[in-house]
């Protein structure tokens, strides 16, 4: 019997390639004796073998020094970035064939379901760090396709801080915990990550999607992946297309307010984790739509940026995403360590059909993946680990090595051999065998950058531009927040002149709440502070406008927003709720899709006024505001009464406000909004508010369903805000 319980809908799925094969490597101790690593039954596994009841332990206790010597080699080295992060088993299934573009054969058969497994993650924090750092998110992704492995290893970000892998060590240094106290711990507000960035102009764009929402999403469900430099897709003719990939969540694309972000970290550091891992375990199977933007090879310089510059996009309005398949996930791993931690991705994972560009960061990339796993996991065999096999025969002559599992048999492991007829044999193109795209190279051998590279601010401005009023409202915050905390004045005054070159309401806004006086005009300090050595080599910034002023799909506010599918709401009660009241609400929330918690003065149960138990999920202690998307107080004089003597129960409200969630009160719970700090500054609703309702029934429940779909009420921000 198996230990693992499958929801209905889990269980209803067909077994995918990938599971069936991981089958054989699972453990399941049900009913089982206990044995040593070596098979031996254990008759006690509480006691030491001693010499006398008091004696000394003795060193034959093989069962002992097996159990202490195992533990004490459990860890392996963490992730040196990306190293907190959370997998998923799922599946791919394609739209639409493109055989025009790619010979590969997941992207040709619209038949197949390929397996996938998907790892999100944070950059900078360790392991045990919070999932709601302001951050970059991995979005990293196995297919195991018939023709091998292909890993699309992304981010939530569609360009990078950095346009040569020459400077990754120097930004991930930066970026982590300052070396002589190591803080601080999963965050970017710190001189060192500043002082580089201030040095450093191609961070431009990519340092305004870091302080925009996209940097706290409010799920991994509801954020959008990008394969961030040009692939190239290659058919059956040899011919090559460039392509940017994407992934489009079928949730829409929200974040959460930084404030709720903070409050989240202390309260629940696993809230992205243990929304994946509920979402999936509940049958609500997170799905994202993928997309690629297609640019034949004759255009390759059409466009007024580079389209090897992994520092620049392809603004939609430029080149459409075209949705050409979608991916589900749909099973949770059975073992965080020998899944999601061993799983190894690799840019340079591809299959016939896909090829590399000569993007430096990317060209990087392809040598670094390999090179830490050999140190992470311990040697040359990973790609043994049952995670990291790929649903395919896997011959060839590499041999030996540390924990290698495979037996070879034979006596040849050479190529050409006759003592072994020699096989493996080599593959034709046209059978299958892997062929690099004849890519004509004709050059000198330089140390050198573009100059095609050398717009670094065009697209910040694009993406600013882009922005509703509360994003840029957002950014102005992000920007005060992290460099109100560093240190060094002249790093924030650098980094301010940086932002001069993007909008100067942006920096005069950020000056003046870092209380510092700037007058310098852009084209005074555009190329300020650039170390001499850089700029010897031509490390100017150039003036490059846009042929854009706003790209609908970089701003949040376009998003999905029709739906509450898997959204929480937390109803508070107490004794004595009105029965009615909270089956009417939690019936019509339930049936548009979302999850509905029960929050009480207490746990265990609430007695309703019609005498029923009604079980609870949390009390005001165990849970807070932070862990739900909106709140429901349902009527009932005696609860209402009760949870107005909960400060708690206040404060819960008041802090949704204040993250600009939706809040429907029941017409008889109304009175608790004059409780609260927002119903007592103002008593009228506040200006464009359609998130705090009041009234009864069906009209109540459409009304705050709506207003959940809208995610949050921004716009509430600029009102009175409240202290929570
Ligand atoms: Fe990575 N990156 N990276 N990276 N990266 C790693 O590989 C590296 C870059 C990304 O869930 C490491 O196995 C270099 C861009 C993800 O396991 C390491 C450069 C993008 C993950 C590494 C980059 C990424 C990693 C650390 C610049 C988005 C997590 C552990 C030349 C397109 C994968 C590991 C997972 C992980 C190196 C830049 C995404 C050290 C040298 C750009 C999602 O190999």
């Amino acid at each position: 019997m198996a230990k693992k319980t499958l929801t209905p809908e889990q269980a209803a799925l067909p077994e995918n390639q990938k599971i069936a094969k991981l089958k054989p490597h699972t453990a399941d101790a049900t009913a089982q004796p206990m044995t040593t690593d070596h098979g031996v039954k254990i008759n006690d596994d509480q006691n030491s073998l001693k010499a006398g009841d008091r004696g000394s332990t003795l060193l034959e206790d093989f069962i002992l020094r097996e159990k202490i010597t195992h533990f004490d080699h459990e860890r392996i080295p963490e992730r040196v970035v990306h190293a907190r992060g959370s997998g998923a088993h799922g599946v791919f299934k394609l739209y639409k064939a493109i055989p025009e573009l790619s010979k590969a054969q997941f992207l040709n058969d619209t038949e197949i379901e390929t397996p996938v497994f998907v790892r999100f993650s944070t950059v900078a924090g360790s392991r045990g760090s919070t999932d709601l750092a302001r951050d970059v998110r991995g979005f990293a992704v196995k297919f195991y396709t018939q023709e091998g492995n292909f890993d699309l290893v992304g981010n939530n970000m569609p360009v990078f801080f950095i346009q040569d892998a020459m400077k990754f060590p120097d930004l991930v240094h930066a970026v982590k915990p300052e070396p002589d106290n190591e803080m601080p711990q999963a965050a970017s507000a710190h001189d060192t990550f500043w002082d580089f960035i201030s040095l450093m102009p191609e961070s431009a764009h990519m340092i305004m999607w870091l302080m925009s929402d996209r940097a706290i999403p409010r799920s991994y469900r509801m954020m959008e992946g990008f394969g961030v430099h040009s692939f190239r897709l290659i058919n059956a003719k040899g011919e090559s297309h460039f392509v940017k990939f994407h992934w489009k969540p079928l949730l829409g694309v929200h974040s959460v307010a930084w404030d709720e972000a903070q409050n989240i970290s202390g309260k629940d550091p696993d809230f992205h984790r243990r929304d994946l891992w509920e979402a999936i375990q509940s049958g609500n199977f997170p799905e994202w739509e993928f997309g690629i933007q297609v640019v034949p090879e004759a255009d390759e310089h059409k466009f007024d940026f580079d389209l090897l510059d992994p520092t620049k996009i392809i603004p939609e309005e430029l080149v459409p995403v075209q949705r050409i398949g979608k991916l589900t996930l749909n099973r949770n791993p059975d073992n965080f360590f020998a899944e999601t931690e061993q799983v190894a991705f690799h840019v340079g994972h591809i299959v016939p059909g896909i090829d590399f560009t000569n993007d430096p960061l990317m060209q990087g990339r392809l040598f670094s993946y390999t090179d830490t796993q050999l140190i992470r996991l311990g040697g040359p065999n990973f790609h043994e680990i049952p995670i990291n096999r790929p649903v395919v025969p896997v011959h060839n002559n590499q041999r030996d090595g540390f924990m290698r599992q495979t037996i070879n048999i034979g006596k040849a492991s050479y190529n050409p051999n006759s003592t072994g007829g020699n096989d493996p044999k080599q593959v034709k193109e046209t059978e299958g065998g892997f062929v690099s795209y004849n890519e004509r190279i004709d050059a000198r051998k330089v140390r050198a950058r573009s100059k095609s590279f050398f717009d670094h601010y065009s697209q910040a401005k694009l993406f600013f531009n882009s922005q509703s009023q509360p994003e840029k409202n957002h950014i102005v915050d992000a920007f005060s927040f992290e460099l109100g905390k560093v240190k060094t004045v002249a790093i924030r005054e650098r980094m301010l002149n940086v932002l001069s070159q993007i909008d100067l309401d942006l920096r005069n806004k950020v000056a003046a709440k870092l209380g510092i006086a700037l007058s310098k005009k852009p084209e005074e300090v555009i190329n300020q502070g650039i170390p001499a050595d850089a700029a010897q080599k031509d490390y100017q910034s150039l003036k490059v406008e846009s042929s854009l002023d706003k790209s609908e799909a970089l701003s949040m506010a376009t998003t999905i927003k029709d739906n509450i599918k898997t959204r929480k709401i937390a109803f508070l009660v107490a004794d004595g709720v009105n029965e009615a009241s909270l089956n009417m609400m939690k019936k019509a929330l339930v049936a548009a899709g979302a999850v509905v918690e029960m929050i009480g003065n207490r746990q265990g149960n609430v007695i309703s006024d019609k005498k029923t138990a009604i079980a609870l999920d949390e009390s005001l202690l165990t849970s807070c505001s932070v862990f739900y998307d909106a709140v429901f107080v349902p009527g009932g004089k005696k609860s209402i009464d009760a949870l107005g003597m909960e400060p708690d129960a206040i404060h819960f409200l008041d802090e949704a406000y204040k993250h600009c969630k939706a809040i429907a009160l029941d017409a008889d719970a109304s009175t608790l909004l004059g409780l609260t700090y927002f119903g007592k500054v103002s008593d009228k609703k506040p200006v464009n508010d359609e998130g705090i309702l009041t009234g009864k029934d069906k009209d109540l429940a459409d009304e705050f369903i709506k207003a959940i779909a809208g995610h949050r009420v921004w716009e509430r921000e600029q009102q009175r805000k409240v202290p929570a």
